[in-house]
């Protein structure tokens, strides 16, 4: 079996494990399924879930990793996503925020609308962000090695890059049932006040 074949972890599982390692850490998850599985899985202030916007994410997380440079922060992001916004790559890259985690689940498709193909199976965003100048930049399809990377990660200096390859499956989970003005207030004051 060549080391890129065998059966891939769901999203929403990935998504649990990393969310489980968490403690006061703010995270911006990207529009669609990663958003919904998150808040089902695992709600807090400290998230922020982007609704409808593609490809901010990792713009919107960039901005609260500079304006809060004491606190931890991940971007959880779609392959779909990152290639929408690409250029954002680039700017972590330069700007190199020490606090900032940037995780992909890169299921090879554009997943909350209908599964159709993305092209990250032809472009490796992980040499991409690489490339860009992330310090730390992983690639991981078992569910063991994400939690061992993510843990370092959380450790590293950043800017971090973990890629981690799930499959299609979405879970049948409802929308983020917060009105954005109200989660964006909760979530500004997680990130100034601290600890919650
Ligand atoms: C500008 C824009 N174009 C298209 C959409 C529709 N849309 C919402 S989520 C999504 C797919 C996102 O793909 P990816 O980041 O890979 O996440 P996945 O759904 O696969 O987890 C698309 C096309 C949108 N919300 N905004
Ligand atoms: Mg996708």
């Amino acid at each position: 079996m060549r080391p890129e074949e065998g059966v891939l972890t769901s999203r929403s599982r990935a998504i649990g494990a990393v969310l489980e390692l968490l403690h006061d850490e703010l995270v911006v998850v990207c529009n669609g399924f990663p958003s919904r599985e998150a808040y089902a899985l695992r709600d807090r202030p400290q998230n922020f879930y982007m609704i409808g916007s593609m490809g901010v994410a990792s713009a919107i997380g960039l901005g609260v990793a500079l304006a809060q440079p004491q606190r931890k922060v991940l971007i959880l992001d779609g392959d779909g996503n990152v290639l929408m916004g690409m250029g954002t790559l680039a700017t972590i890259g330069a700007v190199k925020p020490k606090n900032l985690l940037h995780i992909v689940f890169d299921n090879e498709v554009y997943g909350s609308t209908g599964n159709q193909p993305t092209i990250s199976q032809v472009v490796r965003l992980d040499q991409v962000a690489k490339a860009a100048g992330y310090r730390n930049v992983e690639r991981v399809r078992e569910l063991d090695d994400l939690v061992y990377e993510a843990k370092a990660m959380l450790k590293q200096e950043g800017p971090s890059f973990l890629l981690v390859k799930v499959s299609e499956l979405a879970e049948d989970v409802g929308r983020v049932a917060l009105e954005p003005p109200a989660m964006t207030e909760r979530f500004r004051k997680a990130a100034v006040g601290g600890t919650a």
